[in-house]
């Protein structure tokens, strides 16, 4: 009861002060955007690692029993993996690093797309499908991450 007070009472300080502050400022519709870059500040300062930044995006297209990407060389970071199904067959995209499934896309029928994040760290990978006997069949590919 009397933490959730003492927070209450705090946090009542901070905003008059962030008041203060604004209206020392002047300008009222800054107000709105003041705030709100204020808290998002706040919440990201945790994210120390300086690859962190915002997610790249990488499309892969699966058409036939190929894997195709854009690049096989791709800088270190997170990224958001978009994988088109152009074939006829039903496909999915794992991204496998030292022999361990890291990441992987729902599994996708004819015509469908799937999205899937996946921070890849520097070292070699390999993008592969795991429906059936596809990668055998030659659905994998090698991507190398620097
Ligand atoms: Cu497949």
């Amino acid at each position: 009861m009397s933490v959730s007070q003492v927070r209450h009472v705090a946090a009542a300080g901070g905003l008059a002060l962030a008041l203060g502050l604004l209206t020392a400022c002047g300008g009222s519709s800054d107000a709105a955007s003041s705030s709100s870059s204020s808290s998002s500040s706040s919440s990201s300062s945790a994210a120390g690692d300086s690859s962190a930044g915002q997610a790249q995006t990488l499309t892969v297209t699966e058409v036939g029993f190929d894997i195709r990407l854009e690049s096989s060389n791709l800088p270190a970071g997170e990224y958001t993996i978009t994988v088109k199904n152009e074939g006829d067959a039903t496909h999915d995209l794992v991204v496998e690093q030292n022999g361990e499934d890291i990441a992987r896309s729902d599994t996708l029928g004819p015509g469908d797309s799937g999205t899937f994040t996946v921070t890849l760290e520097p070292g070699k990978y390999v993008f592969y499908c795991s429906v059936g006997n596809h990668r055998a069949m030659g659905m994998e590919t090698d991507v190398t991450v620097s």
